[in-house]
């Protein structure tokens, strides 16, 4: 038996391509996991006749021969799956634009697009399969959600090419607005209504930031959709809502700031949690609300700084010295799955070594040889560590790589890659 699946808290991209894997592959059956996003859940609620897909409780592991995996390269996203790993004899295909995954396919389409169901149209084009209006839709609204309307600096013309290749397949623009807009409903109204009654603005460094604390019971979906909408209609720069689960004795804090200088990101990692600097959130269990908002106003008095590169860039820095032999190097690359590193010589970078540069090698004991022999030295893109993200996004527009070292007086600081700036684009609020 062949089954075709993809990440844990499925977007569109993520079902689209699962959906494509079908076209792709006849034979496969199509395995979603038990979360998908509110979007996509609400597609299926009206679609799922359309598309046979089956939970992974329904599949019979041990018939399973080959395994198609879309949108994502790492087992831990994947549900229930991971028990396939060690399988013998089992054929792993992967469909994914994700770098440095530790999945190791038997065959894989890894390409750097803004979406991976862009890649999954070029080959259901090449081989001529036709797609009714739903299916063009759907893959579609997989384009759109990965690459916000091919607007990221993460889409590449291949994402655009594809994009007309489903209108003239007559996928229908209605039904892509209706699902991808966020979920709002009742509920967050409720939430709404009730932070806009306590709202308080605070003037912290020069600009005007609300923090407010709303009770909430269980879980409410889409509370960053509210915090958003909230800080909007109070036309503050950052808001943050600290929603408060008496029951559960905890809080969840959502920040949004549409300034650099409200960096919600770095504020929300001092408190243990995550996001970049328009968005962020946090748990914390058995605390008072009232201690949080504390914290946070000391926090957005303290942290007020421009966004820099070092918010977003990736650790720790991998990087080779001149003298390492080419098979070391190799067994990095592959390990970390990256596709170049930094040459690194008493803190300054002296070159850059990539997996192209392998090629260059003409006889297997040159793989002892050092790595300065073959690593590129001229026209290295580097970025000073002051620059903004949105100079980084355009220096990997220009120069089409997926990592730039950052300098800081000339000493290599870090590495700033394509999916840390498209971090900084995208909304990294979990769901
Ligand atoms: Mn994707």
């Amino acid at each position: 038996m062949k089954i075709v699946t993809t990440h844990k808290g499925t977007d569109f991209d993520g079902f689209a391509s699962l959906i494509a894997g079908t076209v792709l592959y006849p034979d496969a059956v199509p395995v979603i996991p038990k979360s998908v996003n509110p979007n996509v859940k609400a597609f299926l609620s009206i679609h799922k006749e359309l598309f046979n897909v089956r939970l992974p409780e329904d599949i019979h592991f041990d018939k399973v021969t080959q395994l198609i995996i879309v949108d994502t390269n790492t087992w831990k996203r994947l549900d229930h799956i991971k028990q396939l790993k060690s399988r013998n004899g089992i054929k792993i295909v992967l469909w994914d634009h994700h770098p440095g995954g530790d999945i190791v396919p038997t065959w894989e389409c890894l390409e750097e697009t803004g979406a991976t169901i862009t890649l999954m149209i070029r080959q259901i084009q090449k081989e001529k399969k036709e797609l009714t209006p739903i299916l063009a839709t759907l893959f579609l609204a997989g384009i759109y959600e990965d690459t916000g309307s091919l607007s990221f600096p993460s889409t590449t013309p291949l994402d655009a090419y594809s994009a007309a290749y489903l209108l003239e397949q007559r996928a229908d623009l209605n039904v892509i607005n209706s699902f991808l807009k966020p979920a709002y409903n009742a509920e967050q109204k409720d939430v709404l209504f009730e932070m806009l009654r306590s709202a308080e603005r605070m003037k912290l460094n020069g600009y005007y930031i609300s923090c407010n604390i709303i009770e909430i019971e269980g879980h409410v979906g889409n509370l960053s959709v509210v915090v958003n909408m909230y800080r909007e209609l109070l036309n503050v720069s950052a808001a943050f809502g600290i929603f408060f689960d008496k029951r559960r004795d905890m809080c969840i804090v959502i920040g949004r700031s549409i300034t650099d200088e409200v960096n919600i990101g770095g504020i929300i990692r001092r408190m243990g949690g995550g996001g970049h600097p328009g968005a962020g959130s946090v748990m914390l269990k058995s605390v008072k609300p009232e201690a949080v908002k504390e914290t946070i106003v000391e926090l957005v008095k303290n942290d007020n700084k421009i966004v820099s590169l070092g918010d977003l860039m990736s650790y720790p820095i991998i990087s080779v010295t001149s003298d390492t032999p080419m098979k070391k190097v190799a067994l990095i690359l592959r390990e970390k799955g990256f596709t170049g590193l930094p040459v690194v010589d008493d803190k300054k970078l002296v070159g850059i070594i990539s997996r192209k540069d392998f090629q260059k090698l003409k006889k297997d004991r040159q793989m002892n040889s050092p790595v300065k022999a073959f690593m590129s030295r001229d026209k290295i893109v580097t970025v000073s560590s002051d620059r903004s993200p949105l100079e980084v996004a355009q220096l990997i527009v220009k120069h089409d790589i997926g990592r730039i070292p950052v300098l800081k007086n000339g000493e290599l600081i870090g590495i700033i890659t394509r999916t840390d700036v498209m971090r900084y684009f995208y909304d990294l609020l979990p769901e």
